[in-house]
């Protein structure tokens, strides 16, 4: 039999609640016994005095009891919320390890739900894609996985496989049928469905690898272009200092931000010019560095001054033209009269931080240039890195089997190269 575990399942600290679980057997003598509840209807939340071992309350909890083959690890479990004070949480803990249960090793609930064949490997992965997901896309895209949607076309690929060896081998097995060819063009199309699905799938792999990392979006510009006011505008409050000293930023500023559903690293930067500041100095070096690691980089200019084209050389050696935006700030200003020198393809979009005038505009572009666009938003299902070498040995293992199909090479040949697809 399994040890009992027990974790606090949700973030340590202060807060109004916190929700403790435990798995395994003793599940049900902590019921009876730390909270009175000799026969506990499965399923059902009930308001329990926790009781230590040495008889005293801790709290006054809600528990739920679930019977074996019915909760999330297809073992018996116990739900225990008390109050979110950590000593509480400690204390309830404690008792329960004194009692006989162990703490949990990390995701050790998810892989208990796994080995008892509760979910599948995909479905075990997809809980963690959800806890740390970096956008609604990509939580959405995590709970396809969980209800199944990938499990689901992989299976049709596993049957697809399975029923081509099956005709081969019975071919194999009795050669004197003859194979006919309209049974070999339907085997040849079997395997094909099967490596265009597999195929789909490692190119929603590379669709899909934009949701997994934090993207970081920079703003630069000439200083006194008003970086810091547009950067202060999309934060929503004063973060970075503005004023209207040339240079006033030296060092970057960054911090996360959540778009609607997207989450980004927001950085703003020093002023791109050349200075004998020595500190200034350091933090224009500083940003020509942090461009060259962005996603995206929005070009702050002053539309009422020049434009500085040195900005061009600098924008086009280091991020790729669709990476990248103008923003043309202090719209509430008179324009200057600049000839067209921004460099090609560069999106313009243009806006007043300080009026807060056109920033629905930019956090738009933002989220467009960020790639979350339609094609991402159709995935059905979240395809992540150990999924897609898998199936590009599939991948490999189908197109090689269907041009030796074509070929009419050695039914064994065939078979050995789909027995490892
Ligand atoms: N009229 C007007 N003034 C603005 C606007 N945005 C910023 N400013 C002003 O421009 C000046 C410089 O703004 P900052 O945001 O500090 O500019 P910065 O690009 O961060 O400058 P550095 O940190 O020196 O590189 C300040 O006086 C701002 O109030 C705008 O949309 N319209
Ligand atoms: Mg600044």
């Amino acid at each position: 039999m399994s040890e009992t575990i027990v974790a606090l399942a949700t973030p340590a600290g202060d807060s109004a609640l916190a929700t403790i679980r435990i798995s395994g057997s003793l599940s049900e003598c902590f019921t009876r016994d730390a909270l009175s509840l000799p026969y506990p209807s499965p399923r059902h939340s009930y308001l329990a005095n926790y009781k230590s071992n040495d008889a005293e309350v801790i709290d006054q909890v809600i528990c739920c009891y679930y019977e074996q083959n019915k909760s999330f690890t297809n073992e018996k479990m116990l739900e225990i919320s008390c109050h979110g004070n950590p000593i509480i949480v400690q204390k309830i803990l404690s008792d329960l390890v004194c009692r006989g249960a162990r703490l949990a090793e990390p995701g050790e609930f998810t892989k208990r739900a796994y080995l008892n064949g509760k979910i599948d490997l995909v479905q075990a992965e997809a809980i963690a894609e959800m806890i740390s997901a970096k956008s609604l896309h990509a939580i959405k895209l995590a709970r396809k996985n969980l209800d199944g949607n990938l499990s689901s076309i992989i299976s049709r690929v596993q049957t697809g496989i399975l029923k081509v060896r099956a005709k081969l081998e019975a071919f194999v097995d009795f050669p004197e049928d003859d194979i006919g060819s309209e049974n070999y063009a339907e085997i040849i199309s079997l395997v094909s469905e099967s490596q265009l699905i597999t195929e789909s799938l490692i190119d929603s792999s590379n669709r899909r690898s934009i949701l997994d990392k934090n993207l970081r979006v920079i703003l630069v510009g000439a200083p006194n272009a008003g970086k810091s006011t547009l950067f202060n505008c999309l934060v929503g409050f004063d973060r970075s200092i503005v004023s209207d000293i040339p240079g006033t930023t030296r060092d970057y500023v960054s911090k996360s931000l959540i778009f609607d559903d997207l989450e980004i690293e927001l950085i703003d930067t020093a002023g791109l010019r050349e200075t004998s500041d020595q500190l200034e100095s350091l933090g224009v070096d500083n940003t020509v560095e942090l461009i060259e690691q962005s996603d995206m980089v929005i070009a702050v200019i002053d539309s009422s001054s020049p434009y500085p084209s040195e900005l061009n050389g600098l924008l086009s050696h280091s991020i790729a033209p669709e990476n990248f935006v103008i923003v043309e700030n202090k719209s509430d200003l008179k324009k200057h009269n600049n000839p067209e020198k921004y460099p090609n393809n560069a999106g313009v979009i243009t806006v007043s931080a300080k009026n807060k005038v056109g920033i629905r505009d930019l956090v738009k572009k933002i989220k467009e240039v960020n790639g979350f666009g339609k094609e991402n938003t159709a995935l059905e299902f979240s395809v992540n890195l150990r999924h897609k070498k898998s199936l590009e040995e599939v991948n490999a293992h189908l197109l090689n089997a269907t041009s030796l199909l074509k070929d009419q090479q050695d039914d064994l040949i065939i078979l050995s190269i789909l027995k490892q697809a």
